[in-house]
C-alpha cells in the first residue's frame, strides 16, 4: 500500500494527538472479541496424537527462546477449555479468534485426520456457539508440522498444496459452524522471521527461501479458500490476517526507503491477494536474490480471492531511512536479532529507534499509526471491509494482593487499548468499513522468542498454578463489549 502521506520530508507526523476522545460509541453491529493462537496457549504438546510442529523443535533448541521456555504446557488451555470458555463469556466477548494447530489435525501434515484433534476443536466451537460467541478460526498461526518442514517447509510448493488438503479436512469437519475463516496469521512473520532473520521457527537465515516462503504462503491462502468454499455448508466470511507495516521515513531518500519496506512488508501480500499481481518494484528490488520463477502460471488467479473481510494486526510504527553505509546500521524494527535479515534485498535501509513511550516489547506506542493504516487501506481498497484482528500491549504487570481479592491494575494497558480504539473509531467516522476489533490477547501466553516474559493478556495467568485473573483491562473491555461505548 502507498503511505506517501506519512512521509513528510525530514519530519514525521507522530505523537501529535493523544487519542483520548471521550464518550465514543461504536456502530451497533461492531464486533468486540479477543484473540489467541494454538501454540501460545494450548500446551498438551504430546497428547491425543498431536504431531510435532516447527515451534516444538525450535523452542526445544537451546538458545532460541528467553529462559529456554517452550509451549509444552503454556496456559494448559487444552485441559481447561470449559473454564476458558466461561471466562470469555464473563467478559462479554462477542467473538473469539483462535487458531487450529495443523499437527493436531494431521500429525505429519498429510494423510487422514486425527479424530482426537478434530474433537478438541469441535468442543471449542460448540462451546463458543452455546455461549453466543462467534467462532473466528485461523487455519495457520505458525505451527507447521515438522514433517513438512523436513521436506522444505514454506520454501517448497508442496507445503502450500498440503495446506489446501488440510483446509478441506477442517472445512468438512467444522464447516457449518465457523463464522469467519482466516487462512493465515501474519505470513510476513512466517516467511521473513522464519526463513530470513531466523528469529522464529524454523530459524533459517536464507533470503531466497524467505521469498519463496512469501509466495508459497500466498498460494496456500488461495488454495485454502478454494478448498473451503467447496466443502462448507454455511455462508461464512473468508479472511486473512496481515501485519501491515506503517512505515515512516526520514532523511535523504526517505521515500525510497519507505517504498522498499512497504513492498516487502505489505504489498508482497496485498498485491497478489487483493490485486492478483506481485508489485513490479518488489521483483526489481529482489532480483539479485531470486528471479521469482517459482511463481507458476495460474498461481496469481488462485491467490486473488475476494475477501469478505481483511484482518489487520497493528501494534506500532516503523521509522526508516537510507543507511549511509558508514555508521553502525540500526535495526530497530521491533524483532529479535537472530543473525539474518527479515528484509531481503533491503540492505540499504535501516530502522531507526523511535521516540517513546514504549510497551514492554520496546515497541513505540503510536495510535495515530492505526488510523493512518486503516485510512490508507481504505483509499487503496475502497470496497474492502476490514477488522482489527490483533491490537494490544505487553506490560510488566504486578499483582496487587492488598485487597480482599487479588487484582492487576493495568492502567497502562487500558490507556493503550483506549487510545487505539479511539484511532479505530476515528477511522470509522471517516468512512472506513471496519467491522470489529480483537484484543491481543485473551490471556498471558507464550510470546514466541520471548517465552513467558512478555504479558499481553487482559487476563493474567499464573504459570505455576494456571489460575486466571482478569486484569482491570479485562473488566474495562467487558464493559465496552456490552455497551459499545468506550468507558471513561
Ligand atoms: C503476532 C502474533 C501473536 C503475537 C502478538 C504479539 O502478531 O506476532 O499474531 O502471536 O503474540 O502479535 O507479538
Amino acid at each position: 500500500m502507498t503511505q506517501g502521506n506519512t512521509v513528510t520530508g525530514n519530519t514525521v507526523t507522530q505523537g501529535t494527538s493523544d487519542y483520548r476522545d471521550g464518550g465514543l460509541v461504536f456502530p451497533a453491529d461492531f464486533t468486540f472479541g479477543s484473540a489467541t493462537a494454538s501454540y501460545q496457549i494450548e500446551g498438551a504438546a504430546n497428547e491425543d496424537g498431536r504431531g510435532a510442529s516447527i515451534w516444538d523443535t525450535f523452542s526445544h533448541t537451546p538458545g532460541t527462546i528467553t529462559n529456554g521456555d517452550t509451549g509444552d504446557v503454556a496456559d494448559d488451555h487444552y485441559h481447561r477449555l470449559e473454564e476458558d470458555l466461561d471466562l470469555m463469556k464473563s467478559l462479554n466477548l462477542q467473538a473469539y479468534r483462535f487458531s487450529i494447530a495443523w499437527p493436531r489435525i494431521q500429525p505429519t501434515g498429510r494423510g487422514p485426520a486425527n479424530q482426537a484433534g478434530l474433537d478438541f476443536y469441535s468442543r471449542l466451537i460448540d462451546g463458543l456457539i452455546a455461549r453466543g460467541i462467534r467462532p473466528v478460526a485461523t487455519l495457520y498461526h505458525w505451527d507447521l508440522p515438522q514433517a513438512l518442514e523436513d521436506e522444505g517447509g514454506w520454501a517448497v510448493r508442496s507445503t502450500a498444496e498440503a495446506f489446501g488438503d488440510y483446509a478441506s479436512i477442517v472445512g468438512t469437519a467444522f464447516g457449518g459452524r465457523i463464522h469467519t475463516w482466516t487462512t493465515l496469521n501474519e505470513p510476513w512473520c512466517s516467511a521473513y522471521l522464519g526463513y530470513g532473520s531466523g528469529a522464529h521457527a524454523p530459524g533459517l537465515t536464507d533470503p531466497e527461501k524467505a521469498l519463496k516462503a512469501v509466495h508459497h504462503l500466498n498460494l496456500a491462502h488461495g488454495l485454502a479458500i478454494t478448498a473451503l468454499r467447496k466443502v462448507v455448508t454455511n455462508d461464512p466470511q473468508y479472511s486473512v490476517t496481515l501485519n501491515l507495516h506503517v512505515v515512516l521515513g526520514e532523511g535523504t531518500g526517505a521515500a525510497d526507503a519507505v517504498r522498499q519496506i512497504e513492498a516487502l512488508g505489505n504489498r508482497a501480500f496485498t498485491g497478489p491477494m487483493l490485486k492478483g499481481a506481485y508489485p513490479a518494484d518488489l521483483l526489481e528490488d529482489t532480483k539479485e536474490i531470486t528471479d521469482w520463477s517459482f511463481v507458476q502460471g495460474g498461481d496469481l488467479a488462485v491467490i486473488n480471492q475476494p475477501l469478505d473481510v481483511l484482518g489487520v494486526n497493528y501494534y506500532s510504527t516503523n521509522l526508516v531511512r537510507l543507511w549511509d553505509g558508514v555508521s553502525p546500521r540500526q535495526n530497530a524494527d521491533g524483532h529479535k536479532d537472530a543473525g539474518g535479515s527479515p528484509w531481503p534485498g533491503a540492505s540499504r535501509v535501516e530502522f531507526v529507534q523511535q521516540p517513546g513511550p514504549y510497551t514492554e516489547m520496546g515497541w513505540n506506542i503510536e495510535p495515530s499509526g492505526l488510523e493512518e493504516l486503516l485510512l490508507a487501506l481504505h483509499t487503496e481498497f475502497p470496497n474492502q471491509p476490514m477488522m482489527i484482528t490483533e491490537n494490544g500491549a505487553a506490560f510488566d504487570d504486578t499483582v496487587d494482593d492488598s485487597g480482599e481479592h487479588a487484582a492487576v491494575h493495568d492502567l497502562d494497558r487500558i490507556d493503550y487499548l483506549r487510545r487505539h480504539l479511539t484511532a479505530a473509531h476515528r477511522a470509522v467516522a471517516q468512512g472506513v468499513d471496519l467491522r470489529g476489533y480483537f484484543v491481543w490477547s485473551l490471556m498471558d501466553n507464550f510470546e514466541w522468542g520471548y517465552g513467558y516474559t512478555k504479558r499481553f493478556g487482559i487476563v493474567r495467568v499464573d504459570y505455576d498454578t494456571q489460575v486466571r485473573l482478569p486484569k482491570d483491562s479485562a473488566l474495562w473491555y467487558a464493559e465496552l463489549a456490552s455497551s459499545n461505548r468506550l468507558p471513561d
